[in-house]
């Protein structure tokens, strides 16, 4: 079969771009170019060249895997982006893409410093950053930051490559580019700023002086559920375009991106693939972030715990699914309300995705990294819930099925990896305390430094619910416990 290298090699259905992609040159680069990048803000900005051309096309950049680089360069940047929905999926090829820097720091230099690129946007998800979140500063103890200030003139991570790109721009009178986070992370942008701003701080103050007076960081808020490619991505690919394709990604059809329309130096009009400019992404962010992801991680816990493998199949179970609409029910307790938005047809909505059965999201992959996600989904709704004096019993089930998962192996004896950038901690912490004892474990995980708020753990209902919940676990199974809190 002939590979996906060319337009003109696609036969069938697929939906093809609106622009010779040749005719346009690279204004983007984007840092982290993973699967849900090719399916949100490259598809948004082929949406964009479509309907209004430009020089917007991406250098894409993998900051240390040579994959997506080996399938993307060959094709030309090519991809097929399969939206499936129940009973239906739809192929469209994605020409946004120029080329991909894998794992090469100089080569990422050089496309940040080109004067032609104008915006850099980042999935680099929320351990990537080296931002220590409570600080709001350059994290001392990440490894790409020490190595960065190790080596100021090749840098290899995120704050080390921007800042020294900025350098570079502001000594040769370049115009700064825009800096757009896309990660999952509440006020990705400021924080973001503040990452970059301190970092530059530690090496020369002007420069971060400057940074800070002539940089923007507009925030924005991503959605687009993407599960990891697999064979069958690729044999349907196959089967939608004619052509083999290495770099075919499959989501479902919902799509939302709220920017902060801040871009000193221009953007695509990614109106045209639907993203919504606004004032203040910060009621859209939270609304997400406590409604979707926390829920999507509450029941990657307990769904894997109990055995089930994807997401819809939490969905098709009758205890987990009412424990989801119960989390959504509490998650959207602790919002304010948004004009124009009703929380309760958002929630709807969420279960409907949930429910997808085209779309095979696996729970332990929303299970990784549960200390760089339960601060924002779980525990900061946690204290408005006890704030505004609800229960704060879904949250706290949230945090004691992730608990459980730290001990690494299922009722059944199954083990399981953390996949987390903290799991040596973790396994350290939980060494030190009997495994079938519900408040010490509670306890040493609550003191990792830096993760669950204190104003949160001097909370006796906090406290003593995650204990119940997590001791029932140990003396009766993951199962029972669920049941039971679910009431079916
Ligand atoms: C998920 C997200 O893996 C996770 O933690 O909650 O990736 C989620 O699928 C996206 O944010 C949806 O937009």
């Amino acid at each position: 079969m002939t590979r996906l290298t060319s337009l003109a090699a696609v036969k069938g259905g697929a939906v093809l771009p609106a622009y010779v992609p040749s005719k346009h040159g690279r204004g983007i680069v984007h840092l982290g170019i993973g699967a849900f990048h090719r399916a949100h803000q490259a598809a948004m900005t082929d949406a964009a060249l479509s309907a209004e051309g430009g020089d917007w096309r991406i250098t894409g950049v993998s900051l240390r895997s040579t994959d997506v680089a080996e399938a993307l360069n060959p094709q030309n940047g090519l991809y097929t982006l399969i939206e499936r929905a129940d009973g239906a999926s739809s192929a469209r090829i994605i020409a946004a893409i120029r080329d991909v820097i894998a794992a090469d720091p100089q080569a990422t230099l050089d496309a940040l410093i080109d004067p032609q690129v104008r915006v850099v946007t980042l999935t680099v998800t929320e351990k990537g950053y080296g931002i220590d979140r409570l600080k709001r500063a350059p994290d001392m103890d990440h490894p790409s930051v020490m190595a960065d200030l190790q080596a100021l003139r090749a840098p290899a991570g995120v704050l080390g490559l921007l800042t020294a790109a900025l350098r570079k721009r502001r000594d040769v009178g370049i115009a700064p580019f825009t800096v757009l986070s896309c990660d999952n992370l509440p006020g990705n942008g400021a924080l973001l700023r503040d990452g970059v701003v301190g970092f530059a701080r530690l090496t020369e103050p002007a420069l971060a002086e400057w940074i800070a007076d002539n940089v923007a960081f507009p925030s924005s808020m991503v959605d687009r559920i993407t599960p990891a490619a697999t064979p069958e991505t690729l044999a349907e690919a196959e089967r939608l375009t004619g052509c083999e394709d290495r770099a075919a990604i499959e989501t479902e059809p919902f799509l939302q991106w709220v920017i902060e329309d801040h871009f000193p130096q221009g953007r695509p009009r990614w109106e045209s693939g639907g993203a919504l400019f606004v004032e203040d992404v910060a009621p859209y962010e939270r609304m997400k972030l406590t409604m979707l992801n926390g829920t999507h991680s509450m029941l990657a816990y307990a769904g894997f715990l109990t055995g089930q493998t994807y997401v819809r199949d939490v969905m098709a179970d009758p205890v987990l699914s009412t424990l989801v609409s119960r989390h959504l029910e509490a998650a959207a307790a602790v919002l304010p309300a948004l004009p124009g938005i009703d929380l309760a047809a958002y929630a709807d909505a969420l279960k409907e995705r949930f429910r997808n059965p085209a779309i095979a999201h696996e729970t332990w992959q929303i299970a990784m990294d549960g200390t760089q996600k339960l601060p924002q989904r779980i525990f900061q709704p946690a204290l408005e819930a006890l704030e505004r004096g609800q229960s704060v019993r879904p949250f706290a089930l949230a945090a004691a099925v992730w608990m459980r998962f730290t001990l690494g192996r299922t009722d059944d004896n199954r083990e399981h990896a953390l996949r987390d950038p903290r799991e040596e901690e973790i396994r350290d912490a939980l060494a030190r305390v009997p495994q079938e004892q519900g408040i010490a474990i509670r306890d040493a995980l609550s003191a990792l430094p830096g993760f669950l708020p204190e104003s949160l753990s001097a909370q006796p209902a906090w406290q003593d619910q995650l204990a119940d919940l997590l001791q029932h676990m140990l003396d009766h199974g993951v199962v029972a416990t669920l049941k039971e809190e679910a009431g079916v």
